[in-house]
């Protein structure tokens, strides 16, 4: 894990050639690459994916759920923290309108990162409607089968990783043939996003970055292309970009 933090702040552009220039000009250090299998699961009537969250078995790390952001009492527990009873998530407080942003930040998107095995099995269930079993609580693979919940989308990402200061640069190319650019800062608190936003729009400007409409991500291209029924449920829900 890059940082202790718990809310991404993430903007998904296009990039070329002269996106890698660009970066070098900005004074981005290159942090390697990685490549890994994402594995996304759902019940088959997408209850989790049409609620916005997002349980993949990533290839190297494990379980991890993205969800809109919560208010929790005192610090939200996801990525990276230790999986402490009452701080982390749960029980899970009423979600809280994303701050209000300029126009074109709106294209930026805040997810928080769940990796607490517990608290991926409570919110899940939550979701279901389902009471987690005893013997079952903290795993999240005993869930998956108990809950009947299926892989809807897998396919291998390899990342190319820069660093701008504390903004953090993917290059995805994804396997079925999609490659997206994202602009990440990571926070701790909700009242930090607007700040992370601006950041990552002077850098989008300074990097050229198109003022238009959102880019879709690898997951709204991969339903379009692979799963068209999932892809029209969440474009209707408002949940993914149209491709
Ligand atoms: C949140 C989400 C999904 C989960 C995957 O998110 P994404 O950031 O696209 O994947 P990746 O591989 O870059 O994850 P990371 O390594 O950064 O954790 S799939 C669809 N969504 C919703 C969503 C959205 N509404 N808008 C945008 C621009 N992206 C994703």
């Amino acid at each position: 894990d890059r940082v202790s933090g718990f809310i991404e702040v993430e903007q998904k552009f296009l990039f070329g050639p002269s996106t890698l220039e660009k970066l070098a000009k900005l004074g981005a250090i290159q942090e390697g690459s990685v490549c890994f299998r994402d594995s996304y699961y759902d019940v088959p009537d997408w209850c989790l994916t049409r609620a916005d969250h997002w349980l993949r078995e990533r290839e190297g790390a494990g379980w991890e759920l993205k969800c809109p952001p919560r208010l929790a009492a005192g610090v939200t527990g996801s990525k990276g923290t230790p999986c402490t009873a009452g701080t982390d998530n749960h029980p899970s407080p009423p979600p809280l309108q994303p701050p209000k942003v300029s126009s074109r930040a709106q294209a930026a998107t805040q997810y928080q990162e769940v990796t607490c095995p517990q608290n991926i099995v409570t919110r899940i269930c939550a979701l279901l409607d389902k009471d987690p079993g005893q013997s079952w609580r903290g795993c999240v693979s005993k869930a998956v089968e108990e809950l009947n919940l299926q892989i809807f989308a897998s396919f291998v990402t390899t990342r190319h990783k820069y660093r701008v200061g504390d903004l953090h640069v993917d290059l995805d190319e994804a396997d079925f043939g999609y490659a997206v650019g994202e602009v990440e800062a990571v926070v701790q608190r909700l009242e930090e996003v607007p700040e992370a936003l601006e950041k990552i729009q002077s850098f989008g400007r300074q990097l050229g970055l198109e003022e238009k409409a959102a880019v879709p991500g690898k997951m709204s291209v991969y339903l379009h292309q692979f799963r068209p029924a999932h892809y029209k449920a969440l474009t209707e829900a408002g949940v993914v970009q149209k491709v």
